[in-house]
């Protein structure tokens, strides 16, 4: 399974509706496809998913790392050499979006090659995870609007909702609508991409004290680091750290300097590889840890609930695997489908991934 070539295709699909949240927004999946093809006939497929506003990538930038830097480092290994791979890919620093792909596609292969998931292969826990959906900022009323029609139509249940705006009594009368018209059975928590300092978010969590919020994602700087550790030695809400803990190093850092109680887990950053070392690292210490969304497309989505079926902590809470949703088309020829607000992993070998050929030349941007 000597890997023979790695493709990196960028492609374009709009959004129907933009998700926009405090640290930027997001109106067109202008990703990449990664493919890598093995001596053996094998191929495996992932995608990157650039997010400028969050690790420094660009769509260009992924592609230049793989094909200038990656490429050549593993051209000619085995698809199983996982930790010399790692090793190269490791000797350039940050590229967490093109590094999961690569790392993604990998786990594809070896489950093509043994004819099992890629679910089975990690741990196969589950065949499905329950599904959170993300709601970016928007007036009150379409807020509520869109829930209730996710809700309605797929029976979704729990809501991520975006917060971090200036003045943050927006968001808490946005969150405070959103508890009043969905009633005590639906479980929300809410994210701010470090949007407020941390007195702000101290105030903006005592205000929002009678909602039953589930936990409190990233709601400011990791580098206010007192400020932080501040804020989590009084909330009395668990806050869970996303971007600032993108490895395993952040995450010791995070919660053995008491800034976080909980971790986000994104194959879309850690792969499957990084992302299993993170799920052990946070039951070693006793950390829970939620399936996050990097506003991934179906692609993204089904690496995503193939990795958090597989353990029973990632299956435990609902993921987020909705964000597809909101995209005006997509690559996949079987399109997912979410149905009684859950999401089955596919049983086909390795990750199931089958692209559409004629939707990769319609939206793929290098022709
Ligand atoms: C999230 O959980 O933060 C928005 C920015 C990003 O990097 O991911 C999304 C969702
Ligand atoms: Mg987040």
């Amino acid at each position: 399974m000597k890997i023979t070539s790695i493709e990196a295709i960028p492609y374009a699909i709009p959004y129907s509706k933009p998700l926009r949240f405090a640290s930027g927004e997001v109106s067109v999946a202008e990703h990449v496809l990664v493919r890598v093809r093995t001596d053996s006939g094998l191929t495996g497929t992932a995608e990157a998913p650039p997010r400028p506003f969050t690790y420094g990538e660009t769509q260009a930038s992924i592609i230049a790392v793989i094909n200038t830097i990656f490429a050549p480092q593993i051209l000619g290994l085995s698809a199983l050499d996982r930790e010399v791979i790692h090793a190269r890919l490791g000797r350039t620093i940050a590229n967490p979006t093109a590094k999961a792909a690569i790392d993604m596609a990998l786990w594809d292969i070896i489950g093509q090659s043994l004819g099992v998931s890629v679910t089975q292969l990690l741990g196969g826990f589950a065949d499905r995870m329950r599904v959170s959906h993300m709601l970016g900022f928007t007036a009150v009323d379409q807020l509520v609007a869109e829930a209730e029609r996710v809700q309605g139509t797929y029976g979704i249940t729990t809501f991520k909702v975006k917060v971090g705006r200036q003045p943050y009594r927006l968001d808490v009368a946005a969150c405070r609508a959103l508890r009043e018209a969905l009633g005590d059975d639906v479980e929300l928590y809410i994210d701010g991409n470090r949007g407020w300092t941390a007195t702000e978010s101290a105030r903006a969590l005592r205000e929002m004290e009678d909602l039953d919020l589930t936990f409190a994602e990233e709601l400011c700087p990791a580098d206010d680091v007192l400020g932080r550790k501040w804020l989590a030695s009084q909330s009395r809400i668990p806050l869970y750290a996303d971007e600032s803990t993108a490895r395993p190093a952040e995450i010791t850092r995070e919660i053995l300097g008491g800034a976080a109680h909980g971790i986000s887990v994104k194959t879309a950053r850690t792969g499957f590889t990084y992302s299993q070392r993170i799920v052990y690292q946070c039951e070693g210490l006793g950390v829970e840890v939620v399936m996050g969304n990097q506003i991934d497309s179906q692609i993204g989505s089904l690496c995503s609930v193939a990795f958090g079926a597989a353990f029973a902590s990632t299956a435990r809470r609902a993921g987020e695997l909705s964000n597809f949703l909101d995209m005006s088309d997509d690559l996949l020829t079987e399109p997912l489908r979410i149905e009684q607000g859950t999401l089955r992993v596919r049983e086909n070998a390795g990750l199931g991934l089958e692209i559409d050929e004629g939707k990769l030349q319609h939206y793929r941007q290098d022709l």
